[in-house]
């Protein structure tokens, strides 16, 4: 019988920080409200999802990681970044007449080989087939998960209201390693009035001590406290220049058409960087000449641990330049099918072959 609203259940164990169960959450909310299809969400830590989303509907369909033990497998299986369901699942999965369409959702690249091995199949030791399934910026990727609705109004946020009109609003989302101190210097001398809302964690830590709001300077920093995710999506899409971290926050900030720039995951071998530079090749391509040197040279000092002094003027100037050249990406992003899309394409085309 032919299926287009196919059972899926998601593996996620969280390894760092929100990145992994945020791309979870996204991921189901998308395929159950955008396509209809019945989704169950297993992870290490369902307590994540509860600060992501609060009171969502969707939540009931939230489970711990061991409560799959005893379930019938899905007709869809998502393991997301190669997360291993339990073995007893997998079992249950190879011993099903229709096996499931097994896939591992891999983390977000623009490097050729993820766009090499998008779609690949991997045949398993039980018999079962699994796919390989790359997020990405390229036509020929697994694309950027978009959302269905209109994010609601930020009201519980009285400092967004409060700003000047010349005050430049940004956000400050970023690793440890990144050089924020030596950033803050040109910030406290910008000749522009500059509110930094900056994300709980080590940083709002290194920068705000225990306050609430700092000022120093031009720039009045503000803590932000853990926001759930469509409000966190809105505030970032309100912001006029976005220091973001993860994958999750950099494609909020690119389908947003938001100035940004982004302190990749640390890797061992510094491959990090490598998928750094795939990500601006195909970001860059189109930009003016001076401003793809500019925006390259910034993403190598933030991500390599350096701010040199005066930095942050020379991005001032060029900000209306990155801000056309970023809605303009951010607009072919969206002109192109989304992850969902492409997903429910993918499977649904193996379910019913
Ligand atoms: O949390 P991250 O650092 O996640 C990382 C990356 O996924 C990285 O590649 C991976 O290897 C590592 O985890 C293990 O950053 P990221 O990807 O930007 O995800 C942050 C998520 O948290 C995103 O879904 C938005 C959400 N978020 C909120 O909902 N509210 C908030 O207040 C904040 C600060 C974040």
């Amino acid at each position: 019988m032919f299926c287009l609203q196919p059972s899926l259940d998601i593996f996620c164990r969280v390894i760092d920080n929100f990145g992994d169960g945020g791309v979870c959450w996204r991921f189901a909310q998308r395929m159950q409200e955008g396509f209809g299809w019945s989704v169950r969400l297993f992870i290490d830590q369902p307590s994540l999802i509860d600060a992501l989303a609060p009171q969502h509907k969707l939540y009931a369909q939230v489970r711990p990681w061991e409560a799959a033990t005893a379930l019938e497998p899905a007709q869809v299986v998502v393991e997301a970044f190669g997360c291993d369901p339990p073995s007893s699942y997998i079992a249950a999965m190879a011993n099903k007449n229709i096996p499931p369409v097994w896939i591992n959702l891999e983390y977000f690249s623009a490097e050729q080989f993820a766009l090499d091995c998008h779609g690949l199949p991997s045949p398993q030791r039980n018999g079962l087939m699994k796919y390989f399934f790359f997020p990405g910026v390229h036509p020929q990727s697994g694309g950027l998960l978009t959302s269905q609705k209109k994010i609601s109004a930020l009201s519980d946020l009285p400092f967004m209201q409060e700003i000047t009109a010349d005050t430049l609003v940004c956000l400050m989302f970023c690793y440890p390693y990144a050089p924020v101190e030596e950033l803050m210097e040109d910030l406290r001398a910008s000749l522009q009035p500059i509110l930094l809302l900056v994300a709980e964690g080590e940083v709002a830590n290194l920068l705000l001590g225990s306050k609430k709001t700092h000022q120093t300077g031009s720039a009045t920093l503000q803590r932000l406290d853990f926001l759930p995710q469509s409000s966190f999506d809105h505030l970032l899409a309100r912001c006029d220049l976005a220091f973001v971290r993860g994958e999750d926050s950099l494609a909020r900030a690119l389908l947003a058409g938001v100035p940004h720039i982004w302190n990749i995951y640390a890797q061992t071998q510094e491959t990090h960087l490598l998928k750094l530079h795939a990500f601006l090749d195909w970001f860059l391509k189109k930009a003016p000449d001076d401003l793809a040197v500019l925006n390259r040279q910034i993403h190598q000092a933030w991500n390599r641990g350096t701010w040199p002094k005066g930095s942050f003027p020379k991005l001032l100037e060029a900000l209306p330049a990155l801000g056309q050249h970023s809605k303009k990406m951010g607009l072919e992003l969206l002109q192109t099918p989304d992850l969902g899309e492409r997903f429910s394409e993918f499977v649904l085309k193996k379910l019913n072959s």
